[in-house]
């Protein structure tokens, strides 16, 4: 077990200028999943996830692959780290997961459905016991539906479709004091996915089965569902705690600095939607430091989807954050920390914009009415000044454009292509215009966009 080596005795003499204790105000969890490596290797990561954060969640480490990796041998002893460096800084624990289709080991895929359900039963059941009191809130099953239907798992093959209730039957006998969620990411928005989960969770309830539910939300640059905050809030509606369990907001790469404004906003937004609903448990992000991320080995040519650089140095996200948890970025405030364990906010990391004639653009939704909503478009110059623009995006879900003005806009599908209409062709090094708007139908989005000189 992990010695006195990983506590921390951080004086909080300037507590608004940490997210943990902005959360702490906030009566929410700001949680990070936390690789085991690092938390035994590097101390600076460990304080800097002892200061800022109030909550953490394993990574890896409380999955069955790492738990039981042969049936009935229990390795419980990587998860114990975690939990112990939570105990010594006063954090709390969400456990994470208890029934997956990826990362669990090979033995358990091979038993009969009855074999399989009584191994189930026992990897639940020795598992929250082991941790009674200590955790939170399991994530009992872990995206168990694909498309608006059950997932074809293993589990389901094996032991059709009640197997999700066996498990929180068996969780809730368990640990009762742990809340139990089941938790899946594209189920931010309203879609046919969260539809389902809607269905599964009010059956759940009505058993008294279900505590929460948990939204991933890996998101996309751009593309904070314009109705996530009327979908957590009918789940919170049935009794239920909502929580942002795995939250990142990957981006093309190379970032450009508006793009990473954006993922700023994008951030803010979502702290937003959980603080104004009352049964927001808290948000966790998906890792610590971009380069600490799982985003770049599975989305090819995306990166950049956390709020710390690689050198622990903040990103304008991790500010983003902080304001919306009610604190003031290092910056603002007119109090600098007097101790050296907050990491400095330094921008400089980041080059300018380079290159010639180059823009970025970014949609500002300015108008949501439910059936309609407002667009404007707002484009910057790099380094050099800007003498005509052409801008192509996706529409992410269906949206279409009912009426613009200020650009020529021609679409083909999702697809949309932009571009000046001569008076407002030419922007200035480094400026921002606020170019051109457009009346959209559908729900509102963000979509990345790229801007073309010239
Ligand atoms: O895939 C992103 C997340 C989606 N929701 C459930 C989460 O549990 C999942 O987390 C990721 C971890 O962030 C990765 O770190 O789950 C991946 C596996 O499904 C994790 O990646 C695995 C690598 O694929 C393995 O090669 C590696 O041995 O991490 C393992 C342990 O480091």
């Amino acid at each position: 077990m992990a010695g006195a080596g990983l506590a921390l005795s951080t004086q909080f003499a300037h507590a608004q200028s940490t997210l943990r204790a902005g959360a702490d105000a906030q009566g929410i969890d700001i949680a990070v999943a936390v690789n085991d490596n690092l938390l035994q290797n590097d101390s600076t990561y460990r304080n800097t996830i002892a200061t800022q954060f109030n909550s953490v969640t394993a990574e890896n480490v409380m999955k069955m692959d790492a738990v039981e990796p042969s049936q009935g041998n229990f390795n419980f002893a990587p998860g114990d780290r975690l939990v112990q460096f939570a105990q010594q800084n006063d954090m709390s624990v969400h456990g994470h997961t208890l029934v997956w289709h990826n990362q669990s080991p090979n033995w358990i895929k091979n038993l009969s459905g009855s074999a399989m359900r009584q191994a189930m039963e026992n990897h639940i059941t020795t598992t929250m016991n082991h941790w009674e009191g200590d955790i939170a809130g399991w994530d009992v099953v872990n995206e168990v539906v694909d498309g608006g239907q059950l997932r074809n798992s293993f589990w389901l093959q094996a032991m059709g479709p009640d197997y999700i209730q066996w498990a929180f039957e068996a969780a809730r006998a368990a640990d009762p004091s742990a809340d139990l969620y089941m938790n899946d990411y594209s189920i931010e928005g309203i879609n046919s996915k969260s539809d389902k989960y809607y269905q599964m969770a009010q059956d759940l309830v009505s058993q008294g089965l279900l505590d929460g539910m948990g939204f991933q939300s890996h998101l996309i640059l751009g593309q904070v569902p314009g109705n996530m905050e009327q979908n957590l809030q009918r789940f919170a509606d049935l009794g239920l705690k909502v929580r942002i369990t795995e939250l990142d907001v990957r981006i093309q790469m190379p970032a450009s600095q508006q793009e990473l404004q954006q993922q700023a906003q994008d951030y803010q937004r979502v702290i937003d939607i959980c603080t104004s609903i009352a049964d927001c448990s808290g948000v966790t992000v998906w890792g610590l430091r971009d380069g600490d991320s799982w985003v770049p080995d599975v989305f090819s040519g995306y990166g950049a989807p956390l709020l710390y650089n690689d050198n622990y140095t903040t990103k304008p996200a991790y500010d983003a954050v902080l304001e919306a948890l009610g604190g003031t970025p290092p910056d603002d405030d007119t109090t600098p920390p007097d101790d050296d364990t907050t990491p400095p906010d330094d921008d400089d990391t980041t080059p300018p914009p380079t290159g010639d004639g180059d823009c970025t653009a970014v949609i500002d939704v300015v108008n949501d009415w439910g059936s309609g909503w407002q667009g404007n478009v707002m484009i910057t110059a790099g380094d050099s000044a800007v003498s005509g623009w052409t801008l192509n995006w996706t529409w992410p879900s269906g949206q279409s454009i009912t009426s613009s003005w200020n650009a020529d806009i021609s679409s083909s599908g999702s697809s949309v292509t932009a571009s000046d209409v001569g008076w407002n062709a030419d922007i200035a090094a480094g400026q921002t215009m606020n170019a051109w708007g457009f009346v959209g139908s559908g729900s509102s989005a963000s979509p990345q966009v790229t801007c073309t000189a010239g």
